[in-house]
């Protein structure tokens, strides 16, 4: 088989996304995600200059060498843009490969590991009683775990919570700007923990994402705080480029630890799975480089009693979530999947065989990973410049959003 024409296309059905569609010349096609929120044109130039040229006419099913040839091949290693390219190649070549073997990618990897995967959903409120409410409405729908967020009184909308204070339509897509203090979230969060279990329970998992924003003794205090909620975990409690803060967090707190939605390779990841300073490995397939490194990488983290627990928001395509599946599927050291319900615009130009029912998702038997690109559709939704936002402290530092 060889590779016979490689497309890279970027539409905005509900937000903007990237795909790459690899050809053969036995008619087999194949996609993978490519998607890297506000820098989704970085990664299209160094689809389209750079790896585009060097893999038309290779033999699509030898995905391990074009992984290496991509990621040592350029001697610059590393990096969301380059990883976030790596991966929509890869996610593709799995596809072809996966619909060439005639079976779902779940069944190459090695084989289903149990019956259907545990999802996660977010709910929110700018008031605690607004968030129990949200949570409730979600266990009706029959999820079984909610990361739950709230507004913090005294700052505008913070992330997870509402729209921004902000008139975004002024902006034209550029970033937004958010305003945060640590000792009023500090001291409002653990009121949250304390409503949701008062009002709904002990059946429910409940998870926080502190996306970033704390110290490490501040994530401690936080972890602290929060054990007698019992969190199925404490997401992103500070920035981790610095993977010793979390020995120190770990020392003070039994809270369990969710981490990685930023990293790109192992590299990020190896002290935190390897002294057992997290307990869920957040990355993802398009932002780890692919299904290749991916599975690597669960396999680490299952060495160290480390749980799986994919990235899921809905600014991934469904091409993402599919190689996800498949992955949870197979990972004997499975925990949970995030899933961030996607706008029907988004699912009509990514047809998919997975499905969500009760509370749990599943990659479903399509063959290859199951979800599809109407490129005709896909034409309709051009590009929207938009950007994450950035945060400030009250007194204008800027701080991590
Ligand atoms: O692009 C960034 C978002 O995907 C991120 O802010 C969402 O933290 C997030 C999450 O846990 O889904
Ligand atoms: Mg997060």
């Amino acid at each position: 088989m060889k590779i016979t024409d490689i497309k890279i296309i970027v539409s905005s059905p509900g937000r903007n996304f990237v795909t790459v569609k690899i050809f053969t010349d036995e008619g087999l096609t194949g996609i993978g995600d490519a998607t890297l929120n506000g820098r989704e044109k970085a990664v299209v130039a160094y689809l389209q200059d750079h790896l585009v040229p060097v893999l038309t006419g290779r033999d699509p099913q030898r995905i391990e060498d074009i992984w290496q040839y991509l990621y040592k091949g350029a001697y610059w290693r590393r990096g969301p843009v380059t990883m976030a390219a790596i991966g929509g190649i890869d996610t593709a070549l799995w596809d072809i490969k996966a619909k060439a073997a005639g079976m779902p990618l779940y069944q190459l990897l090695g084989g289903a590991s149990r019956e259907r995967l545990m999802a996660y959903v977010h709910a929110q409120g700018s008031e605690i009683a607004q968030t129990v409410e949200a949570v409730a409405r979600r266990m009706e729908e029959g999820f079984r775990a909610v990361r739950a967020q709230v507004g913090i009184p005294g700052l505008p909308a913070v992330y997870g919570t509402d729209k921004s204070a902000t008139n975004t339509a002024d902006l034209n897509g550029l970033p937004q700007e958010e305003v945060w203090s640590t000792p009023k979230y500090l001291r409002h969060v653990p009121k949250l923990f304390e409503a949701l279990r008062g009002d709904l329970g002990w059946e429910v998992e409940l998870l926080h994402d502190v996306h970033h924003r704390l110290t490490p003794i501040e994530a401690a205090r936080l972890g602290k705080d929060l054990e007698p909620f019992r969190l199925f975990w404490l997401e992103d409690a500070v920035a981790a480029e610095h993977q010793e803060s979390f020995r120190l967090i770990r020392q003070h707190t039994v809270t369990p630890l969710a981490l990685g939605e930023v990293f790109n390779t192992v590299w990020d990841a190896r002290l935190l799975i390897e002294e057992q300073l997290i307990d869920y490995i957040r990355m993802t397939t398009v932002h780890a480089g692919g299904v290749t490194p991916l599975r690597r990488i669960m396999d680490l983290a299952g060495l160290y009693n480390v749980r799986t627990a994919c990235h899921g928001a809905m600014d991934m395509s469904p091409a993402c979530l599919a190689a996800n599946l498949h992955l949870g599927l197979w990972a004997p050291n499975f925990g949970i999947q995030e899933y961030s319900p996607y706008m029907p615009e988004t699912l009509d130009v990514f047809p998919g065989a997975w499905t969500v029912s009760d509370g749990h998702l599943h990659p479903g038997e399509a063959h290859g990973h199951g979800v599809e690109i109407d490129e005709a559709l896909a034409a309709k939704f051009p590009y929207e410049r938009s950007y994450l936002p950035v945060n400030r402290l009250e007194d204008g530092t800027l701080w991590h959003w």
